[in-house]
């Protein structure tokens, strides 16, 4: 059997990506998570945690109760400071905008309720094939206008300190929202639509495409360093499905985007690892934790940069205990292409000295 190992890569992760921005960079003060995405040798790696800006934090909960979620969104003060509450707070080596990935399907004009105790709930889920064929591109710079706001605030605050992360929903995650109608275990309602209504689902994919490169674009122009593309719902498929409703998307995300490097987290899709590293242009893969470091490296190969993969479960463990996985995780992954992050967002009840545990172990490693 040929592996792809063998086979030339579809295109090498293109190092010099972030110079293309240098009006960006020229100020920052801490570039050690770009320099981790270029491959380029670094005294320590960097770390920072997916969700970092979230519901863990006291003085996150403090707006929270004062502004409704789309208004945080929408502020870009609020953004701004919501970005900034964990680099002030627990230090982390990059900042990620404070946002949502349902704000696409929101400016498809689905209204989106954040209910407390249950998620985001979608208004007309996606049932038919009409309805999906119905939808329409939308101007980006119009509809998202407030995030690209919320990014110039947001590095204005950050005075060069870290660089920003921008991001986006996946298409495949996405279509599972705009289906399902709200969070799930199995998405069974979305998945049941791409079996039902292949044409319909493609139809909607691909708009989903052409606007999350749109919104990448827009993102990267506005100011952020690098972006990431989170595929949650991933590991809900099989290979084969995967290969049908989700990789042709997230490659050409990763061909189309410009400007920055683009970091994919397609969640539980261990099994295309391979797949993801030499058929996109990826600078970097997100892992989660049911992933070894071994098993990763010797999947992705050496010439791109992984990112995870702490069980967010794990900062629950004592501090000591946490000081320890960590220098266990960095000696086998190794300090140089690789991101310490967790291998999903930081659970609600985590603890923040427990978070800045996390982050300092990677510092004093
Ligand atoms: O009022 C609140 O605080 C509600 C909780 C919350 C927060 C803090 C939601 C609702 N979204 C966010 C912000 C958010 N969402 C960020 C940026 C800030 C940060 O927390 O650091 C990011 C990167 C996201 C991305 C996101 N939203 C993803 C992808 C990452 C992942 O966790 O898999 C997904 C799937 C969502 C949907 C979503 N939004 C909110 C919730 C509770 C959910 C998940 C619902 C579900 O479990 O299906």
């Amino acid at each position: 059997m040929i592996s792809l190992h063998d086979l030339p890569r579809y295109d090498m992760p293109q190092n010099d990506l972030h110079q293309n921005d240098l009006h960006h960079t020229d100020k920052l003060r801490n570039d050690l998570y770009l320099k981790a995405l270029a491959g380029e040798p670094v005294p320590r790696p960097p770390v920072w945690m997916m969700r970092q800006a979230g519901r863990y934090l006291p003085s996150y909960l403090k707006l929270q109760e004062k502004y409704d979620f789309f208004t945080r969104c929408e502020t870009p003060e609020l953004v701004a400071e919501i970005t900034c509450l964990p680099i002030d707070e627990i230090g982390p080596d990059a900042a990620i905008l404070f946002s949502d990935i349902l704000v696409v399907p929101r400016a498809l004009g689905q209204s989106i309720e954040m209910k407390s105790g249950v998620g985001p709930v979608l208004e007309n889920p996606i049932q038919s094939e009409d309805q999906a064929l119905a939808l329409k591109p939308v101007d980006v710079a119009e509809a998202l206008g407030y995030v690209m706001k919320g990014i110039r605030a947001t590095n204005e605050r950050l005075a060069g300190r870290v660089p920003l992360i921008g991001f986006s929903g996946a298409p495949w995650t996405l279509l599972c929202y705009m289906v399902e109608g709200r969070g799930s275990k199995d998405f069974s309602k979305a998945k049941a639509f791409c079996y039902e209504y292949p044409h319909a689902a493609h139809h909607v994919l691909s708009l989903l495409t052409d606007i999350t490169v749109d919104y990448l674009n827009a993102q990267i122009r506005a100011g952020v360093h690098a972006v990431q593309v989170f595929d949650s719902w991933a590991g809900l498929l099989g290979p084969d499905d995967f290969n049908t409703f989700a990789m042709p998307y997230l490659q050409r995300i990763t061909e189309e985007v410009k400007g920055a490097p683009v970091v994919l987290f397609a969640k539980g899709a261990w099994y295309a690892l391979e797949l993801l590293s030499w058929q996109t242009r990826a600078a970097a893969l997100s892992i989660d934790w049911t992933v070894g470091p071994e098993y990763a490296r010797q999947a992705a190969g050496w010439d791109i940069t992984l990112q995870g993969n702490y069980d967010p479960s794990r900062l629950l463990s004592p501090v000591p205990v946490i000081r320890d996985q960590v220098k266990s995780m960095i000696d086998r992954f190794g300090k140089d292409r690789y991101i310490v992050n967790l291998g999903h967002g930081i659970l609600p009840n985590v603890p923040v000295d427990h978070a800045k545990a996390f982050v300092d172990a990677v510092k004093s490693y």
